[in-house]
C-alpha cells in the first residue's frame, strides 16, 4: 500500500473551504408581505375610519387621525404590511366592520 505524503492544507476538517462551498447559500425564503391600504369615499365619517385604525392596527389617536387624513387627501393610504394571512383577516375584519355599520368603506391588499 502506498502511503501518500499528506499536509496540514490537504485535510478536509468540517471548517475548510470545500465543506463550507455547499452551506453559503441556505436557501431560506422569506414569505412575502402584503401592503393592507385604506381607501378614501365621500360618506364614510372620518371619526369611523380613526376608529378601525385604533381597533383593528392597534394605532393610538394621533396616529389614527393622521393617516385617516392621508387618505382622505390623497385617496389611500398603505396601512400595514403584513404575511399573506394576517392581511386577509385585517381586510375581512375592516370590510366586515364597515358592512355592519353601513358605510362604503373598502379595505384592500396588494403584495410589496
Ligand atoms: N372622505 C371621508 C369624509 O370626508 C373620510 C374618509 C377618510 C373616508 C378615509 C374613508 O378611508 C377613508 N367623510
Amino acid at each position: 500500500m502506498i502511503d501518500w505524503p499528506v499536509t496540514m492544507s490537504d485535510k478536509n476538517d468540517d471548517d475548510s473551504d470545500a465543506s463550507i462551498a455547499l452551506q453559503t447559500r441556505p436557501k431560506t425564503k422569506r414569505p412575502p408581505l402584503y401592503k393592507v391600504m385604506l381607501l378614501n369615499d365621500d360618506y364614510t365619517p372620518m371619526e369611523f375610519v380613526v376608529h378601525v385604525l385604533e381597533r383593528f392596527f392597534g394605532m393610538n389617536h394621533a396616529q389614527a387621525f393622521e393617516i385617516m387624513l392621508t387618505v382622505h387627501k390623497k385617496g389611500l393610504a398603505v396601512v400595514g404590511v403584513f404575511s399573506h394571512e394576517i392581511a386577509e383577516t385585517k381586510v375581512t375584519q375592516v370590510m366586515d366592520f364597515a358592512r355592519r355599520h353601513q358605510h362604503p368603506l373598502q379595505c384592500t391588499m396588494e403584495k410589496e
